[in-house]
C-alpha cells in the first residue's frame, strides 16, 4: 500500500468534515452551469446574475452554518450573496464562505477562455475579510523557495532577480503573468527591460495567481501586479493548498476606499498580508471551469446532459482532485 504521509492521520485532526469537499463542488458546479447559459452572448449581468442565483441556491442545501465574508457585495447592494449573509441549512460546521461566482465575466460573456465559478471554504474567521471595489497589490511564486525572496514593497527588477537567481537561470528565463491594464504599463516596461517575458492576461488574476504556482505546468514563475481584493483572498485560499508565496497589500487610496475597508474591520491601510494573514486554517477551494481554460475544461451543454470540470482541494491534507462530472438534464 502506498502511504500518504500528508493524509494517512498522523497530524492533528482537520477542523473541516472532509465530506464538505464534494459539497463544495455541486455549488460551483452550478453556478458555472448556469453561467454558460450566458457565455459569449455579450451579457455580463446576466451571467453573472445567473451564476449568483444557483450558486446561492445550492448553498442553502449545504449543512453548514456559514456567512458569507466575501461576497458580491454589500447587504444593500445587493440580493444574495452579500457580505454577512447566512449561508446554508443552518445545521452543522460554522464556517466562512468566500465566493467570485463568475470570475472573469467579461471572458464568459465574449465565450474566451478561463472564466471559472469560485467558491472557499474556511474556518470561522479564517479568512481576510474585503470588499468588492477594492483593489490589492499581489505578489505570488511556487513552492520551492526559500522564504521570503520576494517582497510585495521591493521593486519589480529586485523580484525578478531574486528569484531568477534562486531559480539558477538568467532574466530571460524568467516568465510574469501580469493583468493587461494600463494602470500596468509601467510594470510591464520594468519587467520587459530586465529581459523577463511578461505573460498579459485580460482578466481572472485567480488563474494567474494559481498558474505561478504551477510553474512546470504553464511556465510561469511569478504573478504581479495589481487586481481585485476579493480575488487576492480567494488566491491566497488556493495557494494554501497546492503550496506557495503570495503577499497582499490593499490599496486604499481614497476616504471612501478606507471608510469600505473599516466596514469589514480593516483599519491599518499599509498593512501587508501574508499568505496566512489572507486565509489561514483549513481551508478549501473549489472552481468549475465556465469557458474552457487551462486548468479546466468549460462547462459542456448538451440536449441531454452536461458536463463540468472541477477543481477541488484543500490546504490540511494538500490534496488536489479534479473532478468531471456529467450530470442529466
Ligand atoms: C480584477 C481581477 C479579476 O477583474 O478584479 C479585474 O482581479 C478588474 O480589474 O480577476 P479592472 O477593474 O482593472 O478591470 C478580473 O480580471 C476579473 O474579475
Ligand atoms: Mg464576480
Ligand atoms: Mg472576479
Amino acid at each position: 500500500m502506498v502511504k500518504l504521509t500528508k493524509s494517512d492521520g498522523a497530524r492533528a485532526p482537520a477542523s473541516i468534515a472532509r465530506h464538505l469537499t464534494l459539497e463544495i463542488v455541486r455549488v460551483t458546479e452550478r453556478g458555472a452551469i448556469a453561467a454558460a447559459g450566458w457565455r459569449g452572448k455579450g451579457d455580463e449581468r446576466a451571467a453573472d446574475a445567473a451564476a449568483v442565483e444557483a450558486m446561492s441556491h445550492e448553498l442553502s442545501r449545504i449543512d453548514i452554518r456559514g456567512r458569507v465574508v466575501i461576497g458580491e457585495g454589500e447587504r444593500d447592494e445587493v440580493k444574495a450573496l452579500y457580505i454577512g449573509e447566512e449561508v446554508g441549512s443552518g445545521t452543522g460546521l460554522e464556517v466562512d464562505i468566500a465566493v467570485d461566482p463568475l470570475e472573469g465575466v467579461t471572458l464568459c460573456a465574449k465565450n474566451q477562455p478561463d472564466s471559472i465559478c469560485v467558491l472557499v471554504l474556511a474556518e470561522r474567521g479564517g479568512l481576510l475579510n474585503v470588499s468588492r471595489n477594492l483593489y490589492m497589490n499581489k505578489i505570488a511564486i511556487g513552492p520551492g523557495y526559500p522564504e521570503d525572496i520576494v517582497h510585495i514593497d521591493a521593486s519589480a527588477e529586485e523580484n525578478v532577480n531574486a528569484l531568477a537567481k534562486a531559480k539558477g537561470v538568467p532574466l530571460s528565463e524568467i516568465t510574469a503573468c501580469v493583468l493587461d491594464r494600463p494602470r500596468h504599463t509601467s510594470l510591464i516596461e520594468e519587467l520587459r527591460r530586465c529581459g523577463v517575458s511578461v505573460k498579459l492576461i485580460s482578466d481572472g488574476d485567480i488563474a494567474g495567481v494559481i498558474h505561478a504556482a504551477q510553474t512546470d505546468e504553464t511556465g510561469i514563475d511569478i504573478y504581479l501586479g495589481s487586481g481585485g481584493a476579493p480575488e487576492g483572498v480567494l488566491a491566497a485560499a488556493a495557494l494554501r493548498c497546492i503550496g506557495g508565496q503570495m503577499q497582499g497589500k490593499l490599496i486604499l487610496d481614497t476616504p471612501e476606499k478606507r471608510a469600505r475597508a473599516a466596514r469589514t474591520g480593516i483599519t491599518k491601510p499599509d498593512t501587508i498580508y501574508s499568505i496566512t494573514d489572507l486565509a489561514a486554517g483549513d481551508v478549501l477551494f473549489a472552481a468549475t471551469g465556465i469557458t474552457d481554460g487551462s486548468m479546466m475544461s468549460g462547462v459542456r451543454l448538451r440536449r441531454n446532459n452536461v458536463d463540468t470540470s472541477t477543481i477541488v482541494m484543500r490546504s490540511w491534507s494538500q490534496t488536489v482532485r479534479w473532478v468531471n462530472a456529467r450530470h442529466a438534464r
